[in-house]
């Protein structure tokens, strides 16, 4: 996708999600000694035994999380105020602080809480209609918290809380955006594209750099689309300390443009440059990628999608590509990991297209939630009987086009159903995102 479609997306899926809560996402029960998801570690109980605390935030104009959860029983809120005026905490029927100022903490004892909701807000005159207000979710005890199930050091409520966690965060900001259009240069009606494959630092998922090696400075590297009957140059310079070369997966071209070294071709070498140059003759979701120790190249990142519409194409509202990858970089869908991955934002009724393309080591079936998923072209062939499947199959090298009717309102998950390409003890991540129907 572009840049710009992704910072368009950012900002309303963010504040989509941050309404309807994500599931769990926005639940925040920092209790006992368990990692609290604001404001660092709680400190511990001392001085009223057995309490759990629930630490808050409170700004100019929120209050954080906007969902509390928390057990029967006896519990203490930590509130913070981040905000530059004064604000307050008060929940209904159990209870206030004080006019807490900037910067301040304050708490709020309450030594027995009954399970049900309760509404909480600041009582500053009009802040809670600006947005400060929230409620609070009071479950039966589960008895002894220390317990641990999984047997690494977590108890079930900590496994839940981490969990949460890290699905709160969905979609997450890192650095860069891989797959962005790149537009040619017309010279003499040739197409021009170049391509620089150098080594950067490529952020995959919130804080984790990984040495990636990317055409453009971006994992996927440019996405190219050109039409049926288009001469096009792609020039490759090649900045890596290694020889490469680019086939073009799925393309119609002259022998000596396939990108084979010692076949097509000589590799070329660190610092030099090499124009593959053809007609574009065949249509549909294609990709170009190092064909130079590829087994290492293409996983680090010298990949991307190569796309020509055809005149048969379903019509669509929304085309996405979505690039299945694995290796050195992880499990990643356009180079990113969960929670950095970008949400498939549509209204409900539209129609949008995915062109897998799996530029893996690895089969990755995608198993998208409730919706099924319509396999219209396999390998850039359109299909003569296209069929419906919820987790559609996509081997390495393989690009599968799906159309999805986006009936069903709500936030669907969207993942490789290889379990551990998308799940761990620590939560989701890698090939995971969400269709978000609004
Ligand atoms: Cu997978």
């Amino acid at each position: 996708m572009s840049q710009r479609r992704k910072t368009e997306w950012f900002l309303p899926v963010a504040a989509f999600l941050g309404v309807i809560g994500f599931g769990v996402g926005v639940i925040a029960t920092a209790a006992y000694d368990s990692p609290g998801p604001i404001g660092g570690a709680p400190t511990s109980a001392a001085g009223t035994e057995g309490a759990q605390i629930v630490e808050v935030e409170l700004g100019d104009l929120f209050i954080k999380p906007v969902q509390l959860q928390a057990e029967a029983g006896s519990v203490r809120f930590q509130v913070t105020n981040n905000g530059q005026t004064e604000h307050n905490f008060a929940i209904e029927t159990l209870g206030r602080t004080e006019m807490i100022p900037p910067g301040d903490v304050a708490t709020l004892e309450v030594p027995s809480i009954e399970p049900g909701t309760y509404n909480f807000l600041c009582e500053v005159p009009g802040h809670a209609d600006s947005g400060m207000k929230g409620t609070l979710v009071v479950g039966k005890s589960s008895g002894e918290p220390g317990t641990d199930p999984a047997g690494h050091g977590m108890s079930a409520k900590e496994m839940a809380l981490q969990d949460a966690e890290v699905t709160a965060s969905f979609p997450a900001e890192t650095k860069g955006v891989g797959g962005v259009e790149l537009e040619p240069d017309i010279v003499d009606g040739v197409k021009v594209f170049e391509l620089t494959a150098d080594e950067i630092k490529w952020e995959v998922s919130p804080g984790e750099f990984k040495e990636a090696w990317a055409y453009n400075g971006m994992v996927p590297g440019p996405q190219i689309r050109v039409e049926l009957g288009d001469r096009v140059r792609i020039v490759l310079h090649n900045k890596l300390a290694e020889p490469t070369t680019i086939h073009f997966h799925g393309m119609t071209v002259p022998a000596d443009m396939d990108g084979v070294p010692g076949i097509s071709q000589d590799a070329v070498l660190p610092g030099e440059s090499f124009s593959y140059e053809f007609t574009i003759r065949n249509t549909g979701s294609n990709m170009y990628h190092s064909h130079f120790g590829a087994q290492k190249q293409v996983p680090m990142g010298l990949l991307g999608a190569m796309i020509v519409p055809d005149p048969d194409d379903p019509q669509v509202d929304q085309d996405v590509t979505m690039v299945l990858n694995d290796g050195p970089l992880g499990f990643t869908l356009n180079g990113k990991g969960f929670p950095a991955t970008a949400p498939i934002v549509v209204d409900q009724g539209d129609t949008f297209r995915i062109r897998y393309m799996n530029e893996g080591l690895l089969i990755h079936p995608m198993h998208l939630h409730g919706i099924p998923q319509k396999v219209v072209a396999m390998d850039g062939h359109i299909l003569p009987t296209p069929y419906l499947e919820d987790t559609v199959l996509v081997a390495p090298s393989q690009r599968v086009d799906v159309i999805v009717k986006a009936t069903e309102l709500g936030i669907w998950a969207f993942h490789c159903h290889v379990l551990s390409h998308a799940e761990s003890e620590t939560g989701m991540f890698g090939m995971v995102t969400a269709v978000i129907v609004q």
